[in-house]
């Protein structure tokens, strides 16, 4: 029950010092993998990673309730906050999927996550700035030269992380420690490690309840990229994700379409007629694929953490990957400016995002809504790719920030323009603006 002396936790965002400019989320594998034994943001964010692992289950502030937020255990009210309002199986969770709130419910739990994750044992002054700097980082596995692989820094189970340097500045021999992004265990009676395409049938328990990683498959998934709810003859059929964000970003613009499965349903594809695609792919539909090609979705080849509403949250991945869901939510929002809920829509923009408390300007402390949380700015971050230029005017912002998202997700216009006619790109052949796309095409061939 609540009560009148109650202090909830509140999520404010990281604080940003008077006068310093909004720090970014980085791309997860820019920002770690090339240089995890020398970066003093990843050895803080593994060490904060496993302290947060360390906080005893029974406290709201643990990794284990934070994760349990968004699914299972189910039920249960979280920091006596409004008790779960949301059916999954035989539980009422938190999260709100299928509804077009999906997008800003997950945006203040990114927000928890990332004021929680990391609290500084800095003891020098360039390890408390980078602390201050650090902002959860995103895992873009839509980029194409990627391909489709898991960052480095998730695969093995120990990792060498940078120690503070000697008196006489001199860099020390890194530290090895167990990675806390290859998994999340419990340590009290028995519970299993998270998995990723591990858990199948003539898998011995004992081997499956630590934790197994197959990152092959992950790879394998998201290259081979099997939407789900695609007909035979589907224009989305063999897209690449890169595709799928280009057309959600740039051809989707009304929130009720782009936020949520909820109101753009998936179609059955055995079912006559078929649907256009612009009418059923949305920020959670992308959302929801990622899910399963992460976690596993194949029974025969094993299944996952991730693949689950209500187990997702505990692997560490999932905030990664909702880090970017966030960014693309962000890009999307930036893009389509004045897109946002209709006025009659349900869940409208101000239905209470339980359990997020926040202390408003006014000294009030309330649940969030989407309407609060609609700036991301107002938190104390903001994404690399979207950082302003100075003195760029709005209009100069949204157009570069558009070439952003042509020029790095759609790799293959030639495919594009030839299976959409030139449709998806007479947005651009404005008028008004005089201005026109030029396509350029390199041939090599061996002579
Ligand atoms: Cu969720």
């Amino acid at each position: 029950m609540q009560s009148e002396s109650k202090e909830y936790v509140l999520i404010q965002g990281i604080e940003v010092p008077k006068g310093q400019p909004i720090p970014s989320r980085q791309e997860f594998t820019k920002w770690a993998t090339e240089t995890p034994e020398t970066s003093i943001q990843v050895s803080l964010f593994i060490r904060a990673l496993q302290k947060f692992y360390d906080v005893p289950y029974e406290k709201t502030l643990s990794f284990f309730q934070v994760a349990g937020i968004h699914g299972y255990p189910g039920d249960l009210a979280w920091d006596d906050s409004a008790p779960p309002a949301h059916q999954r199986g035989s539980k009422m969770i938190y999260c709100t999927h299928n509804l077009i709130t999906f997008p800003t419910w997950h945006r203040p739990y990114m927000l928890l996550f990332e004021d929680l994750e990391f609290h500084s044992e800095a003891d020098k002054k360039a390890w408390t700035d980078e602390a201050a700097k650090w902002r959860l980082p995103y895992w873009d596995w839509a980029i194409p030269s990627s391909k489709g692989s898991v960052p480095d820094l998730f695969k093995p189970a120990s990792v060498n992380i940078r120690v503070p340097s000697a008196a006489d500045g001199s860099l020390q021999k890194p530290e090895n420690v167990s990675n806390p992004l290859y998994k999340y265990q419990l340590k009290w009676a028995k519970c299993s490690g998270t998995s990723r395409w591990g858990i199948k049938d003539g898998v011995p328990e004992e081997e499956w309840s630590n934790g197994i990683n197959n990152y092959n498959s992950i790879t394998d998934a998201i290259n081979l990229h099997n939407w789900y709810g695609v007909n035979p003859d589907d224009d989305l059929l063999g897209r690449p994700a890169s595709d799928l964000v280009y057309r959600l970003l740039r051809s989707v613009p009304e929130w009720k379409n782009f936020s949520s499965t909820g109101t753009n349903p998936v179609p059955d594809p055995d079912k006559l007629p078929h649907i256009p695609w612009e009418q059923w792919v949305s920020l959670e539909y992308l959302h929801n694929n990622l899910h399963g090609f992460i976690g596993g979705n194949v029974w025969a080849d094993g299944i996952g953490h991730m693949q689950n509403v209500p187990s997702a949250a505990f692997d560490p991945i999932f905030y990664m990957h909702h880090a970017n869901i966030d960014r693309l939510l962000a890009l999307w929002q930036t893009v389509n400016p004045d897109s946002w809920f209709e006025s009659d829509a349900s869940p409208s923009a101000t239905d209470k995002l339980t359990p997020f408390h926040h202390k408003f300007a006014s000294g009030k402390v309330d649940y969030f809504n989407s309407d609060n949380v609609r700036d991301w700015t107002n938190f104390g971050y903001t994404y690399d790719v979207l950082e302003r230029k100075p003195d760029e005017t709005d209009e100069e912002y949204i157009k570069r920030i558009n070439v952003y998202i042509s020029t790095t997700y759609s790799s293959n216009t030639g495919d594009v323009l030839l299976g959409d006619q030139g449709k998806l790109f007479t947005g651009d052949l404005k008028v008004t603006d005089h201005t026109y796309d030029d396509y350029l095409i390199d041939v090599l061939y061996d002579r």
